[in-house]
Formats: structure tokens, C-alpha cells, sequence
């Protein structure tokens, strides 16, 4: 074993993801309860689904359940351009880039996002580890007071170690990659930056102040970390691990956010359990010494569920927008169950059958040659595309390409939740006019954000060429 060898991005990637997980077990007990839920209820699906029909089922869905095993998002909640710069570089280091625009200011929130992932297919084969990573934007703030108080907090705190910094640096001038060693050290120091401390970095009036304008600033203002607020895994069921989470006498969110339950998911379903009210300390006037703090009470951080469909062309992205926006209005501001119910009357419109999903342009997916043949196949008259063609042959194969992305209404659902008064309070979303700045958010991050839908066309044409290439066709 060669300690001074570099370690592959992705093994850094899956190091450093089940460290996180292994530290918000700790940190979350329920997170960790959570977790065995989501495990049994993955089993027994993979297990009832052998020897089902796999185009007709959702396991037409590729998912390794050794990827299952793995897969987890986190999110998290930056203050600063400096601080989402470093942490972009932290993420390179481990093979995640950041994908999509999410304008989170349409739910009342002062802030927009980004999802760090993989974007190499086999990079996400081996672990699609992301996270969902907010930007505070100052400018949505009302209340001056409270916007000059939060900068001036985040202007003076510092949630990455030195040795960390020197290990970026070291890791970007060895063409962003870093030796064993190095990655030993590497992995528990950008940890540190994402881990709870329960000494806040505000005192106990300045954290009213602050949580006064938005309680989504006091989390992102007040702290010395930023703290990873939820870790989820992603189940094959989701409301399986919601009827288990009940059971298990966990607060659970009053609504599955995404679509309607399906024969054939598209996008992604999330649920929670709600925020967990914490003890933290307050220092008083910058007094961090133990006899000078006051003690209270936050409330960030939850664990999350989701369950993953197929990734949806931007056509189907219309329909499912649409589809979602009309729920809502029918809904009004009625009970959760009224909203559900709302939800799957509208979406009866969007269809649900993989081969009229991928006939229609809805869905993304990707292609394999099932048979070989002896000559270029032949166009037949009629409507269908050889594509098509061949499909309905059986020549080539097509399964839907997995959504790896998020959703803004989802989200801010999640968000939402996590807010309230109520327990689980969330009804329809109360859409604000969007305000979204997405150069914004590349200046700050210092990269382009790629495009996601750019992102699935490629994957899907990728297969394509493959397919052709192995039939001697030219594409059409
Ligand atoms: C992020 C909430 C959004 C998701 O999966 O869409 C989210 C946050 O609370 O910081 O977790
Ligand atoms: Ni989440």
C-alpha cells in the first residue's frame, strides 16, 4: 500500500459521505433510526420485485442496491460568497460539481441554492453523494438591523480550519487530487465545518434579533459551523418508510412532497421528520467562557426520505409544473390530505406508462442494444421512428435515467416545515414572485452552475451513440 499514491475521487467521495453519515448518528440518534427504517423496507422491495416485470414496474429504474446502500444527500446553509467558494472547493476535491439553479425567494425565503454531485455517470454509479447548498442573499432582507448583524456575525466567523485551507491548496496544486495521507487528514478537517457545536456564535439577543426577520438567518448567522441540518436516504418506498416512521412515534411532516403516488415515479418524493428543538448555549457579550453562557433552545436540524424517479425532459418538467401549480390552486389552503388529494385528481393529465412517457418526449433515458443483428436494420413505413422501431423489436432496450437532481417547491415544502409553529403544519405553498439571480450565485461561487437538463440530453445521447455505433446506424 502506497501512502503517497493519490486516492481516486470517487473512493474520497464515499470516505468522506459515510463519515458524515457516522457523525450525524451521532449527533441525530433518530437520523440512525431513520436509517435501519429505510434498510429493511429497501430489502424487502428489492425482494418483492424479483421476478416482476421490469417495464412495467418501477424497478425498470436502474439502482444498484449497493449504490442504495450508499446514497445520501445532505444539505447545508452558507452566509457568504467566501464561505460557498471554499466550500465549492472542498466539494471539487471529492468530485462534486455544482448542478442547477434553485430560486428559493418564490417560498418567502431569502436565499437560493445549488446541488453539489457528481457529473460523470460512473462517478454517480459508485456514489451520488450530494448536497444542497444555500446562499444567503442579503438583499431580500427587510430589516436592515438584522441584514448589517447577520454580515457582521458572518464576517467574523470562521467555520474552516486552517490546516484545511492548507489542504485545499495542496490538493489544487496536485491537480485536485490528494494522497492518502493527506485525504486522512483532509476528510475529519472539512468535517469539522459541517459538524454541530453547541456554543453559538451570537449571543442570545443578537440570535432573537436575527431569527426576528427570518428564522432561517438565525441558523445560517449564529453558529460557528455550517452545520449539516439533515442527511437523507433514499428508499424504494416511499410510503412504506413514512407508515414505519409514524409507528415509530417519529413527528413526521404532514405531506410527501413531488408527485403523486405512480406506477411509474418520475422526479423525486420527499418526506421528513420534523426539526428537532436543541439545546445551545448563548455566549453573553462575547463571553464564550462556560460560566458566561445562557442556555436556549434552536431548532435546524431533521432527517429527510426520498424516493427517486425518472429524470423528466423539460417538456415533461412543464407538465409536471403545471400539473402542480393547478393542485395548488384547487387546493387552497385546506388540510394536507385535501392537498394529496388535489395533487393525484391533477395529475391523472401526466402519464403513467414508461412507453408513453418516452414516446411523448416526457422522460429521459437511456438505450442498450439487447440483440445483435447481422445487417443494418431496415426502416419500416409507419409513424414510428427506427428508434422506436427497434424498440418495439426488442433490438435496443430503454430504461428511464434517474433523477439526480432536486426540486425548488419540494424544497421549499421541506424548508417550510421546518419553520412553523404547527407540527407538521404544511399546506399548499403560498407562491411569492420570483426574484431569482442565478449570475448571482455563479459570481459568488466562482463557476458556471451546469445545466441539468443540458446534463440528462448528454446522458441520453451518450447511450444513443453507443447503440448506433454497435448497429453501424447513423443517427437520426
Ligand atoms: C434544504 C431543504 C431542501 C431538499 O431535499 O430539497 C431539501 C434545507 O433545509 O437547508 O432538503
Ligand atoms: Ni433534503
Amino acid at each position: 500500500d502506497d501512502n503517497s499514491s493519490f486516492v481516486d475521487g470517487d473512493e474520497l467521495r464515499t470516505n468522506f459521505a459515510s463519515a458524515m453519515s457516522a457523525m450525524y448518528r451521532q449527533e441525530v440518534p433518530l437520523y440512525g433510526d431513520l436509517i435501519n427504517i429505510v434498510r429493511d423496507v429497501n430489502t424487502s422491495t428489492l425482494q418483492k420485485r424479483q421476478g416482476h416485470d421490469s417495464s412495467t414496474t418501477s424497478a425498470a429504474i436502474r439502482t444498484s442496491s449497493e449504490r442504495l446502500t450508499l446514497e445520501r444527500h445532505g444539505a447545508i446553509r452558507l452566509g457568504t460568497p467566501y464561505e460557498l467558494q471554499t466550500v465549492r472547493r472542498i466539494f471539487e476535491v471529492l468530485g462534486m460539481h455544482p448542478v442547477g439553479y434553485y430560486d428559493l425567494s418564490v417560498a418567502g425565503l431569502p436565499m437560493h441554492a445549488t446541488c453539489f454531485r457528481p457529473k460523470e455517470v460512473s462517478s454517480l454509479d459508485r456514489n451520488p453523494f450530494r448536497v444542497f447548498t444555500t446562499l444567503l442573499r442579503p438583499e431580500l432582507l427587510a430589516s436592515e438591523e438584522a441584514r448589517k448583524l447577520s454580515l457582521a456575525l458572518l464576517g467574523e466567523r470562521k467555520i474552516f480550519t486552517d490546516r484545511l485551507l492548507e489542504l485545499l491548496n495542496i490538493a489544487e496544486s496536485q491537480g485536485g487530487k490528494l494522497t492518502k495521507d493527506q485525504a486522512e487528514v483532509f476528510i475529519p478537517q472539512a468535517l469539522l465545518t459541517f459538524s454541530w457545536r453547541p456554543v453559538a456564535a451570537a449571543t442570545l439577543s443578537q440570535y432573537n434579533l436575527v431569527k426576528a426577520e427570518h428564522p432561517i438567518l438565525a441558523d445560517i448567522a449564529c453558529f460557528q459551523s455550517s452545520h449539516i441540518n439533515h442527511l437523507t436516504p433514499r428508499t424504494l418506498d416511499i410510503d412504506a418508510v413514512q407508515e414505519a416512521m409514524h409507528e415509530a412515534g417519529m413527528a413526521v411532516k404532514s405531506r410527501i412532497e413531488g408527485p403523486p403516488p405512480r406506477r411509474c415515479p418520475i422526479l423525486l418524493r420527499q418526506t421528513s421528520f420534523l426539526a428537532l428543538e436543541e439545546a445551545v448555549k448563548f455566549p453573553t457579550n462575547g463571553n464564550t467562557e462556560e460560566k458566561g453562557l445562557v442556555e436556549a433552545s434552536h431548532k435546524a436540524r431533521f432527517g429527510e426520505i426520498e424516493e427517486r424517479g425518472a429524470a423528466v425532459t423539460s417538456k415533461g418538467r412543464e407538465l409536471y409544473d403545471k400539473l402542480l401549480r393547478e393542485s395548488m390552486k384547487k387546493a387552497g389552503d385546506v388540510s394536507p390530505k385535501d392537498v394529496d388529494a388535489a395533487v393525484a385528481e391533477t395529475f391523472k393529465q401526466y402519464p403513467d406508462d414508461w412507453s408513453q412517457l418516452r414516446r411523448q418526449g416526457l422522460i429521459f433515458c437511456e438505450f442498450r442494444c439487447a440483440k445483435k443483428l447481422m445487417d443494418k436494420p431496415p426502416k419500416r413505413h409507419g409513424d414510428d421512428s427506427l428508434l422506436e422501431q427497434l424498440i418495439s423489436d426488442g433490438i435496443i432496450e430503454a430504461s428511464p435515467i434517474t433523477y439526480e437532481d432536486f426540486l425548488p417547491f419540494s424544497a421549499a415544502g421541506i424548508f417550510q416545515s421546518n419553520l412553523g409553529s404547527g407540527a407538521g403544519g404544511d399546506s399548499a405553498l403560498d407562491l411569492k414572485p420570483s426574484s431569482s439571480d442565478r449570475e448571482g450565485l455563479e459570481k459568488a461561487i466562482q463557476r458556471k452552475l451546469l445545466d441539468a437538463d443540458e446534463w440528462y440530453a448528454r446522458a441520453q445521447d451518450q447511450t444513443l451513440d453507443a447503440v448506433c455505433a454497435e448497429l453501424g446506424l447513423t443517427k437520426e
